[in-house]
């Protein structure tokens, strides 16, 4: 079979495209539908040409990894558009599975498109950092209307082939055999004309209005982001100026986001998310279990938040506690975190009650006896967890995985105490954990093949991006993020206040700075492991002028005061008080402040993590560089357009961060230092490595 393979069916030439596992628009395929049409349209017997996709889909986009191909050798799409549009013979769009961003563009070009229904079709090219560059800009808001169509595009999410049907995008569901039934479609339409062509056709309700509510909203929803505003200068032209305007204004516009850092970082984390999931020497014929009942030690927010993700995809959980009021707590805030999600309309009350029948309270870790896996979910305490897991290893069934939810304490001490430590691992979830998508699998030593890759199957069950880390204080996310807050303090008491410091990481794109996600966290948390660590190193006891805040009973949010002070908003006001006892402190410690700038407080707290991440590399807890960025992005809100910090710190060239560390006091990383020596990326790094493995 090549690549479009061309069948005739009778007087229909059926053109299908063949190049699993998406049939993204890779070399060869334009060349494949070119050469089909030009079959076609050289013999009069021919009357019609359906484009299917062989497989479990529709054309899936442009092949995104053919981003970073000099223009000429990229495939050709938007020819393939020009031609499709411009034929003079009908042509019909055959979807199934999905239609998206150059696939629906392709689709949007043919004279008809059916559907099976549960076909989805969308532009999500916004995701991408990129727009729809063959035409779909211009095509979609004359099919859509200018709202509809802007609502996709900046949205990039598809609509189900259904409601596609009722917006004029689908011409026809097919209930039975898609070709089939497109065949039928393409031969009862053959003769029908003039043909209509979308690119003839004006934008409905495409008012000025419309484009300057998208303007002020994307300020929200995307802000400091290049593509959004360029997709909705495009539909405006598509709304006021004749198509070939906009058609060429787009292929312009495109390579511009194309070649932006923004697309670049998103593009990197699509293939690193997907790339997280592959765990290198583990075989496809790992077994995998099937886990159908959870059991949950600690009803606290963290076990709590873990019990609605097994709930929220039908599978029953026990949930244990020491005390009935505990429980009963616990109990509530699921109930309310549930109810409050029905009140805004996103589930039903009767969902509710089906999710709270399948929770099992119990004061007895007795009751865990028959759970597929059991997840600890108590506070930081290294012998409250090892006394729950010698506990565990006599009640749970032989082959239960038996997981800790730890943040911070070694898996392998906890993995101890049990006769099976093979089947003992970490589950780090982040907090609130119904919502965060990150879960840290903690790998620990004697952890089994097949309990890894069960938690990794488990995490995509649960709608969680996994990735896999190794033993370490903190494993990867916090025990970057120790060395940031660290750096944070450090450049308060050398000048800066906190709400600079803050704003400069906002000014990056994350949505709290270092002093406003330590407030949310809760300060003692911190103070704690700070106090924990100087005993543990026999060092004095820290008295940092963090400590001091919280010497006051200042915790954060919690307590309403914190860093900031806050109100029922929520939203940190600087406190006069706190200024001053920076002040005093800095004057204790004969500190004169200086000036600090915006960039300067960025690159220090970028680049700590940075440094860390390489460290972290070196000694192979992560696997890859792409590993930590997924980490970066769906557990601490680092901008998915910066791609991670990672991605960012290769942006800037590892050369001028390597400098920068050394300029501002900090050791670069022997990994950055060799790096940076070879003119090299994260990126580059993570392909050397990858190497051998695929040899
Ligand atoms: C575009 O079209 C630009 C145009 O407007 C203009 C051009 C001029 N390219 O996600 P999965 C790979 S922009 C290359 O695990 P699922 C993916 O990496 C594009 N590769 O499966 C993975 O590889 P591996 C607009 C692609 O079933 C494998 O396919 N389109 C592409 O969970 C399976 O993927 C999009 O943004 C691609 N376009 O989800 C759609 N797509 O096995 C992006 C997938 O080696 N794709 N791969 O890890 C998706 O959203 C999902 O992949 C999809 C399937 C929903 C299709």
């Amino acid at each position: 079979m090549s690549i479009v393979d061309q069948t005739r069916q009778d007087d229909i030439l059926v053109l299908s495209i063949n190049n699993p596992p998406v049939n993204a628009f890779s070399p060869g395929v334009p060349e494949g539908l070119k050469a089909g049409l030009d079959v076609a349209a050289a013999d009069d017997s021919i009357r019609a040409v359906v484009i299917i996709g062989a497989g479990r889909t529709f054309v899936a986009g442009a092949d995104i990894k053919t981003f970073n191909m000099p223009r000429e050798q990229a495939p050709d799409l938007r020819g393939t558009v020009e031609k499709l549009d411009g034929f003079t013979k009908p042509t019909v769009a055959a979807i199934h599975g999905t239609a998206l961003g150059g696939g629906l563009e392709l689709a949007l070009a043919c004279t008809y498109r059916v559907a099976v229904p549960d076909a989805q079709l969308g532009l999500p090219e916004v995701k991408l950092g990129v727009l729809p560059g063959a035409g779909g800009t211009q095509r979609l808001p004359r099919v859509v209307g200018a709202a509809k169509g802007l609502d996709m595009m900046l949205s990039g999410n598809p609509v189900r082939a259904t409601e596609a049907r009722t917006l004029g995008l689908v011409d026809e569901l097919v209930e039975g055999d898609l070709l089939t039934g497109a065949v039928a479609f393409a031969r009862a339409h053959a003769d029908s004309r003039p043909l209509p062509r979308i690119s003839e056709r004006h934008v409905e309700g495409g008012s000025p209005e419309v484009f300057a509510a998208a303007r002020e909203g994307i300020k929200k929803t995307h802000r400091g982001q290049l593509s959004p505003s360029l997709i909705i200068d495009l539909a405006e032209m598509a709304a006021t100026r004749p198509f070939q305007e906009g058609w060429d204004a787009e292929a312009a516009k495109f390579m511009q986001a194309k070649d932006s850092p923004q697309s670049r970082g998103l593009r990197h984390i699509f293939f690193a998310e997907r790339e997280s999931a592959k765990i290198p020497g583990l075989g496809k014929d790992t077994p995998v279990s099937e886990i159908r009942s959870a059991g949950i030690i600690g009803a606290g927010t963290m076990g709590g938040g873990i019990a609605m993700n097994f709930l929220n995809v039908g599978i029953p959980v026990t949930i244990v506690e020491t005390a009935q009021e505990a429980l009963d707590r616990g109990l509530g805030v699921i109930r309310k975190n549930y109810e409050n999600t029905a009140r805004k309309g996103r589930m039903t009350m009767d969902d509710v009650e089906k999710r709270m029948a399948l929770l099992t309270p119990s004061l007895n870790m007795e009751d865990l006896a028959d759970a597929d896996i059991i997840i600890e979910a108590v506070f930081e305490n290294m012998d409250v967890k090892k006394d729950i897991f010698t506990k565990l290893d006599t009640i749970a069934k032989p082959g239960a995985i038996l997981a800790t939810n730890t943040s911070t304490l070694d898996v392998n001490e906890i993995a101890s105490v049990t006769g099976r430590p093979e089947n003992v691992i970490g589950l780090h979830f982040f907090s609130p954990a119904n919502v965060m998508k990150l879960l840290e699998i903690v790998r620990a030593d004697k952890t089994s093949d097949s309990v890894l890759a069960t938690s990794m199957a488990l995490a995509r069950k649960i709608r969680k991006v996994g990735v896999v880390v190794g033993v370490c204080d903190g494993f990867v996310g916090n025990r970057m993020i120790h060395r940031y807050g660290d750096e944070a303090r450090k450049i308060v008491e050398e000048g800066a206040n906190p709400q600079d410091v803050d704003a400069s990481m906002n000014a990056l794109g994350l949505p709290m700075g270092p002093f406003q996600m330590s407030d949310m966290a809760g300060l003692d948390i911190g103070y704690a492991i700070r106090q924990h660590q100087a005993r543990v190193r026999g060092n004095p006891k820290p008295d940092g002028w963090l400590d001091r805040i919280v010497e006051l009973g200042r915790k954060g949010q919690k307590t309403g005061a914190g860093i900031y002070d806050y109100d029922e908003t929520r939203k940190p006001r600087p406190n006069a008080e706190i200024a001053q006892l920076i002040e005093t402190y800095r004057a204790e410690k004969g500190v004169t402040p200086r000036e600090i700038s915006q960039e300067e407080s960025t690159k220090r707290l970028a680049y700590s993590l940075v440094n860390e991440g390489a460290k972290i590399l070196e000694e192979g807890i992560a696997q890859r560089a792409g590993d930590i960025d997924v980490i970066y992005i769906y557990g601490y809100g680092f901008p998915a357009y910066r791609g991670g910090p990672m991605q960012y710190a290769s942006e800037q060239g590892l050369k001028n961060v390597v400098a920068d560390l050394e300029k501002y006091g900090q050791t670069p990383a022997p990994l950055l230092q060799r790096l940076a020596e070879e003119g090299k990326t994260f990126a580059d790094y993570d392909a050397e490595k990858a190497q051998p493995a695929r040899a």
